[in-house]
């Protein structure tokens, strides 16, 4: 077996020791103390670091070569089967009481998790090399930046770390002597589910994860800080941390408009924030700012200003391809780590519904011959490319600007293939978070659980709430009364399907006329037609035109309003609140009752 520990260290990497901040010493000293690690490689996050932690991350078979010619700087991981997706019952909201974590959180008494996590953790890296990571999610020069420090045995851990957050020494430099920080301990230990916990400790802005190598269980930044953690902190100091894209839209006449959209996993958030106008809408600019995580905070003038956290994407492959998703498809060329896709004769990589003909043969993502007569996908339906945001061509230019981008518009959106149309407008700001608060989706490989299954997942952040999911809403309440110009709210769906089966809107580029008519409502100059659920497009309102065989009457099944399905909805979202007892706002409440009298 190949070593974890690297032989020899060239001079001048892995010794980035923070200085002078003592309760940071002292944490790295206690977990260096109960990890018991061979070797501790300090990061700084050079490209000299990355350079050497990737050839040994080869040399180890933690990376697969691919071919360096056609996609230079890229590489393949295989995770274990066993861990490839999210891992919701083995994540945990550990606050003082139960009742803070709320009902839809896995709750444990802090002390019990602790003793818990440390009888596992106890020796867990001998033979093993510890990296301690400093991170900042956000701007280096952005208020709303937070510093992490995650301290993990996977190398793959650092090599996505540097592609997803900014990392390196410039985090010692904002913490200074004494600020504030994240601690978060990770250990895949032997990827034993049953030794699977995604632990969260809110009141001590602490994680500890153990068992999983995957995505947002071990990369600690993003669901685990940016939201969980973020979500608590975010709570407590007067912003949102949210499961959103970002975007800005520029008309040919260059006007700006900023849109944040939240989407489940899975469900096309990277596809819409990279999106290509169609033809139709030339001279119309996309650039992406964010495609998973904003963080938001009333500015001055009563306008919500967000920043993305992220300095890359981990996006799902399958299905991404040039019509789909263009700029993915620039994105992921160079620099970037494939996870779990399946690998051709010649080193290139592929995946269910990535352009042109499957290869007669080629390796599958568990390593196995594969060709397509196999029963098997290739690619795992959740595999991903972790890409730096720079290789975007569309990056938008506000991706570094340290106040945020103003946004216009709010858009919440799950997987429906019925019920929900494909574009509304909320009356006002409660309304609107009575939509986020009551949206539901159909469950993706994201997550482990059944594929299909209709859910209830309150503004995409059911799996990422750190708190009491009742507290959440509220505090969306009150976030709308400090906005005095708040953006407007809208729903979408871009999944629903004829009694056929067959997807009514074909979705991608095409979403660019269901924003286009949400930019025109910012603006003022669109028409909608009041609807027990808010104000719908029609036809007249609506730019359809040179969308190849597509009528009004498919336009019309698009947005079509189905009461039936509505009280259905309604009912749902009553069972949802009732779970949340005293602490669901009676704000939301009361509207519940309004809606299920209007819908009849
Ligand atoms: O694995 S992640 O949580 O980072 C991806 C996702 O589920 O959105
Ligand atoms: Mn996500």
């Amino acid at each position: 077996m190949t070593s974890p520990l690297h032989a020899s260290v060239p001079a001048g990497l892995g010794s980035t020791k923070p200085d002078g901040h003592a309760r940071l010493t002292t944490w790295i000293r206690e977990c260096i103390a109960l990890c018991e690690p061979d070797q501790v490689f300090y990061c700084d996050g050079s490209a000299a670091e990355k350079e050497f932690l990737t050839t040994e991350a080869l040399r180890m078979g933690v990376f697969i070569e691919l071919n360096q010619q056609k996609l230079p700087g890229c590489h393949l991981h295989r995770s274990h089967p066993n861990d490839v997706a999210r891992v919701e019952q083995f994540t945990f909201i550990c606050t003082p009481t139960k009742e803070e974590a709320g009902p839809t959180n896995n709750w444990s008494a802090p002390d019990e998790m602790r003793a818990r996590l440390k009888g596992l953790l106890k020796g867990a890296m001998k033979g093993r090399c510890m990296y301690i990571i400093p991170y900042m999610m956000g701007p280096a020069a952005s208020p709303l930046t937070q510093v992490g420090i995650e301290i993990t045995d996977s190398v793959y851990v650092v090599l996505n770390m540097h592609i997803m957050s900014r990392m390196g020494s410039a985090a010692y430099q904002r913490l200074g002597a004494d600020g504030d920080f994240n601690k978060g301990l990770h250990s895949t230990l032997d990827l034993n589910p049953d030794r699977r916990l995604i632990c969260h400790f809110p009141q001590d802005n602490e994680i500890t994860s153990v068992g999983s190598g995957y995505g947002g269980n071990a990369l600690l930044g993003k669901k685990c800080l940016a939201l969980r953690i973020g979500s608590y902190l975010a709570k407590r100091q007067g912003w949102m941390a949210e499961h959103m894209l970002l975007l800005s839209a520029e008309s040919p006449a260059g006007r700006k408009h900023y849109i944040a959209a939240a989407f489940p996993s899975a469900c096309g958030k990277t596809n819409f924030s990279m999106l290509i106008p169609p033809k139709h809408f030339a001279g119309w600019k996309v650039a992406t700012i964010g495609d998973d995580i904003a963080w938001m905070k009333p500015g001055a003038d009563g306008r919500l200003y967000a920043i993305n956290p992220e300095f890359g994407y981990f996006g799902v492959a399958p299905g991404t391809n040039y019509l789909t998703n263009p700029n993915a498809m620039k994105s992921i060329q160079r620099d970037t780590i494939y996870t779990n896709v399946a690998m051709t004769e010649d080193g290139d990589v592929w995946w269910e519904g990535k352009d042109g003909a499957p290869p007669a043969k080629c390796t599958d993502w568990k390593g196995n011959p594969w060709t397509p007569e196999s029963k098997e996908k290739a690619a795992h339906p959740n595999s991903r490319f972790t890409a730096p945001a720079t290789n975007n061509p569309a990056l938008a230019n506000e991706f570094e600007l340290a106040s945020g981008v103003p946004i216009s518009a709010i858009i919440f959106g799950g997987r429906r293939a019925s019920t929900v149309p494909l574009v509304y407008q909320s009356f006002d700001w409660e309304h609107g978070t009575f939509i986020g608060a009551t949206m539901g989706s159909e469950m993706t490989a994201a997550a482990a659980g059944t594929v299909g299954k209709l859910r209830l997942d309150p503004m995409a952040m059911l799996p990422f709430c750190g708190y009491h999911m009742g507290d959440y809403f509220t505090h969306w309440l009150e976030m709308g009364k400090k906005l005095t110009q708040p953006p407007l709210i809208f729903g979408v769906n871009w999944f629903r399907k004829s009694a056929e089966g067959k997807f009514l809107w074909p979705g991608f580029g095409e979403n660019m006329r269901a924003m286009k008519w949400m930019i025109d409502r910012c603006e003022g100059t669109a028409d909608a037609k009041e609807m027990p659920i808010g104000h719908l497009p029609e036809p007249k309102d609506f730019d359809f035109a040179d969308m190849e065989g597509f009528t009004t009457s498919d336009f019309e099944k698009a947005i079509a309003y189905d009461a039936a399905g509505w009280q259905a909805d309604y009912r749902l979202a009553g069972e949802f609140f009732d779970k949340l007892g005293g602490r669901c706002p009676s704000g939301l409440k009361d509207r519940l009752a309004k809606q299920k009298a209007r819908v009849g």
